[in-house]
């Protein structure tokens, strides 16, 4: 009989021996983060027959309508860190200001940051959703945390990863030591290890973006994905278009397969749709130690100094190369392809 895979916790107690990039509660925090994705998926599983499908009527703080599910994984994420002691605030992209616990600093230094259901157009038609994680450390002795601790730039991040609900229920994680995946068994309850030290190919065939937005965009992002639809063998392209409206389901699949997903700025809105802070640092941080590249066109998204909590950017991420060439063309080095 073949070796049983790791569970999450046993594989994150072994890494923690071996480097002390995971040190501290961070293990327990990202096996905290699983047990949110368990009792998320459980929900998800049976949503259409729960009536926790359609809108609260509520809208949120970005200006969005709030989707039932959206409230109750943000209220999963805030019950299960608020119980267990391991972080000292925690930030969501459903909640204007952050929930600070005071009672557990100064024992934890963490501060979780987290987009609780991202994809929510996608919860009514049993399309795949996710949820985005954020890990920084709030290094002060003697001043508890405040919301300007929280908007940290992308290469502080001590952890960052992503839940993915598709046909199966998955945990992407990286500590700055490579990234793993775990699936989740639902028979044992368990995320068992199915995808160790992931590797971003270097060059993709697939390219994943909102073309309903194309009138909006600047002329360089126009030209790029005109671009990836001409005929050239010696270049792989036509690139094949995939586009599910969820980042994670669309980042997961260009992590294992190489390619780019995109949101750019817009000529009316060139800050473009995602958040910083909780979409686009921890996905840049897990395709960087994959091998891969994020950036907002003009600079690497690790690197872009964040001024508010839920401050928006755009996003260019995947395999290197292609990120490359995007960048290119809207910073207008290739106008003719
Ligand atoms: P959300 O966190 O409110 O769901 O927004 C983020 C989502 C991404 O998952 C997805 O790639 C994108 O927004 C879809 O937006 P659009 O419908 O504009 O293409
Ligand atoms: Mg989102």
């Amino acid at each position: 009989m073949g070796q049983f895979p790791l569970t999450l916790g046993r594989f994150i107690s072994q890494k923690q021996a071996d480097d002390q990039g995971a040190s501290g509660g961070l293990p327990g925090l990202l096996v905290q983060v699983g047990l949110v994705g368990k009792l998320i998926a459980q929900d998800l599983r049976r949503a259409g027959l729960l009536n926790i499908l359609g809108t609260t009527g509520q809208i949120n703080v970005q200006g969005e309508t709030v989707k039932k599910l959206d409230e109750i994984a943000n209220e999963t994420f805030v019950k299960v860190f608020e119980q267990n002691g391991l972080v000292c605030a925690l930030a969501s992209e459903e909640l204007e200001k952050p929930v600070l616990f005071p009672e557990n600093w100064p024992q934890t230094k963490y501060m979780l940051l987290f987009d609780p259901l991202d994809g929510s157009s996608n919860t009514d038609s049993n399309m795949p959703l996710g949820a985005i994680f954020s890990v920084v450390r709030f290094e002060s002795k003697d001043r508890m945390p405040t919301e300007d601790a929280l908007a940290r730039k992308g290469t502080e991040q001590v952890a960052a990863g992503y839940l993915l609900y598709g046909s199966s229920t998955m945990l992407v994680y990286t500590v700055g030591q490579g990234v793993h995946g775990f699936t989740l068994d639902p028979g044992i309850g368990e995320y068992l290890l199915s995808h160790e030290s992931i590797l971003i190919p270097a060059r993709g065939k697939v390219y994943s973006v909102n073309e309903g937005n194309y009138q909006k965009w600047a002329a360089g992002t126009k030209q790029y994905v005109e671009y990836l639809k001409i005929f050239d063998t010696a270049t792989r392209r036509p690139y094949s278009g995939r586009y599910s409206g969820c980042l994670v389901a669309d980042v997961h699949r260009i992590l294992l397969d190489g390619g780019i997903y995109l949101y750019p700025g817009e000529l009316a809105k060139p800050e473009g749709k995602l958040r910083l802070l909780y979409e686009a640092n921890p996905l840049a941080l897990v395709v960087e130690q994959a091998g891969g590249r994020a950036s907002t066109g003009t600079m690497r998204i690790m690197d872009v100094e964040p001024k508010q909590l839920h401050q928006r950017v755009p996003l260019l991420i995947g395999s290197s190369n292609d990120v490359r060439d995007a960048e290119e063309f809207i910073q207008g080095k290739r106008p003719g392809g």
